[in-house]
């Protein structure tokens, strides 16, 4: 074993008083104001300052303290980097592609995939090709069609030639000592897919700053990916250090070493993700379910400029093609989870989105043995709250405490008894009120009330509850249907018992119901 390395190669000495050299801020001069406002579109971040500082500019060696002696495996293996682009800043792109080449080991590069994903910018051709050519283990892929950031980087898997493959962005420094560390988790265990910390380059003066450790990649329902610090209590409780690696739900997405065999042993990415968004969460709950595992290593550190805003176009419309990789995702892999994705993105549900066709993937993930999503939330992420249903149990009537009770095909109020199983009823994401496979529905007369077979994804069914704190605070605890020609709400007729639909009113107790239990609001 040796001392990881601290290589940082540059191709003449640094001059200190460069622009934005370690990783210092730029300021615009008053007299360029104008200029970088102008030209901030062309990346979404100050280009004009980018355009100014060296391409190999030192940066703050941001490793928590003890990295820098740790030991790797002198027989770590090769890696192909893949690092894909469309219409990237011309200067953003060659400073990720020199903190590449300088702080690496140079025999642990096998290539440098540059994967130009149909660019329409005149200077990603033959120009970029020619100022590459200076390095001999930089290859350039230019797609002949637009491929989407996720199918791009398949075309880049494909010709890769190293043990293992390395995603970056293309508006990324890597710092020292980046690489070894990361090499090291894939060969500890071929499973192992390890991501850099990603640190932040700021989009307005070009800084390279460094992020607070311990923080894990998570997300939240719908399915929106992001960082969560580990509670302080449990660092101290399992005594963790700086340099520990740290287990993750999920990766963000773009920086990570993967083995490439095992890369394709996942089946890669699900290639109907298209152009961006979403394959993160596919491939994270992929390694996971089928046996790997996703790790943040605290000594592998990536700078990285975070932008508002995507500065390519997108083929299709940029939301509906998030919504639809992460609709494809679930579709495959959050079991009966599904409906907490479709829950929380419920105009999802109204759209009759189409996500085209799943069976390849249904079928790889039985072809891999892949486990449950249930399990991934019970052993990867028991953090996350993800109840079934939003509420269960008795549905009183809060004027006359008695119970909604199925009574053979109909619907009747009776005494609450919890141990009555006909009294028992789910209030679903899909926002139905289910008793088995039979949901509340308002029948076609005016007013009158039954049970209909349920059907997950109809609006005909649905019923809104303690959903409207917002908007109507007074229809808090009311049951309301919202697709009639106007809002109307469950109502207990008093005389005979029974169960109406009525014109909502927020002071009117016969409107008023509760569930025996909520899990979610
Ligand atoms: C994050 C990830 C990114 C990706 C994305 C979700 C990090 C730091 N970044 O958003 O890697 O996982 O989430 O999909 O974790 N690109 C193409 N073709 C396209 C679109 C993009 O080649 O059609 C390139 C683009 O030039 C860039 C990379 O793909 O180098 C990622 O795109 P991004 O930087 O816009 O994504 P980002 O960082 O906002
Ligand atoms: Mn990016």
């Amino acid at each position: 074993m040796h001392r990881v390395l601290s290589v940082d190669a540059t191709l003449a000495p640094r001059d200190p008083g460069a622009p934005g050299q370690f990783g210092h801020p730029v300021a615009v001069p008053d007299d360029k104001q104008e200029e970088a406002k102008s030209r901030w579109k062309e990346g979404n971040f100050n280009v004009y300052l980018s355009d100014l500082i060296p391409v190999d500019r030192a940066i703050v060696d941001t490793r928590p303290a003890g990295c820098s002696e740790q030991r790797v495996h002198n027989d770590l293996p090769t890696t192909s980097i893949i690092m894909c682009f469309v219409d990237e800043v011309w200067s953003t792109l060659l400073r990720s592609v020199h903190s590449v080449l300088g702080r690496s080991p140079p025999r642990l590069i096998e290539e440098l995939i540059l994967v130009d994903d149909c660019s329409t910018k005149e200077y990603l051709k033959e120009k970029l090709d020619e100022y590459m050519l200076r390095f001999p283990k930089v290859k350039i892929l230019h797609l002949k069609e637009r491929h989407g950031l996720i199918r791009a980087r398949l075309a880049g898997a494909e010709v890769a030639a190293g043990a293992v493959l390395t995603f970056l962005d293309s508006h990324v420094e890597c710092n020292v000592g980046w690489l070894e560390p990361l090499l090291e988790r894939v060969r500890l265990r071929r499973t192992k897919v390890a991501c850099p910390v990603i640190e932040v380059i700021s989009d307005k003066d070009m800084s390279y700053m460094t992020v607070d450790n311990f923080q894990r990649g998570i997300f939240t329902w719908p399915m929106n990916f992001g960082w969560r610090q580990i509670p302080q209590e449990v660092i101290k409780k399992n005594k963790i250090k700086e340099t520990d690696i740290i287990r993750c739900p999920v990766m963000a997405g773009g920086l990570f070493a993967i083995d490439k065999t095992y890369f394709f042993e996942l089946g890669t990415y699900d290639p109907g993700l298209d152009v961006w968004g979403g394959e993160n969460m596919e491939i994270s709950f992929k390694v996971w379910m089928c046996g790997g595992e996703i790790e943040i290593v605290p000594c592998s550190r990536v700078g990285h400029i975070f932008r508002n805003d995507n500065p390519y176009s997108f083929p299709k419309d940029r939301v509906r093609t998030v919504e639809r990789n992460l609709a494809r995702v679930a579709e495959v892999w959050l079991d009966e989870y599904k409906d907490l994705f479709y829950g929380h993105a419920y105009h999802l549900v109204l759209k009759n989105l189409d996500v085209g066709n799943l069976t390849q993937q249904i079928q790889l993930r039985k072809k891999l043995q892949c486990k449950s999503f249930r399990w991934y939330l019970e052993n990867v992420y028991p953090e996350l709250e993800a109840p079934l249903v939003k509420a269960s149990g008795l549905l009183v009537n809060v004027a006359l405490a008695r119970c909604v009770t199925v009574e053979n095909t109909t619907l009747a109020l009776e005494a609450c008894d919890s141990a009555n199983e006909h009294q028992k009823f789910n209030y679903t994401w899909l926002r139905l009120i289910q008793h088995r496979e039979l949901c509340l529905a308002p029948a076609s007369t005016a007013g009158a009330l039954g049970l209909h077979r349920c059907q997950g994804r109809t609006r005909s069914l649905a019923w809104l509850h303690r959903a409207l704190a917002a908007s109507q605070p007074g229809l808090t605890d009311h049951i309301v249907r919202e697709q009639l020609p106007q809002p109307a709400c469950l109502e207990a007729d008093p005389s005979d018992k029974a169960l109406r639909l009525n014109t909502c009113d927020s002071a009117n107790p016969y409107q008023k119901w509760q569930f025996g239990n909520y899990y979610a609001d």
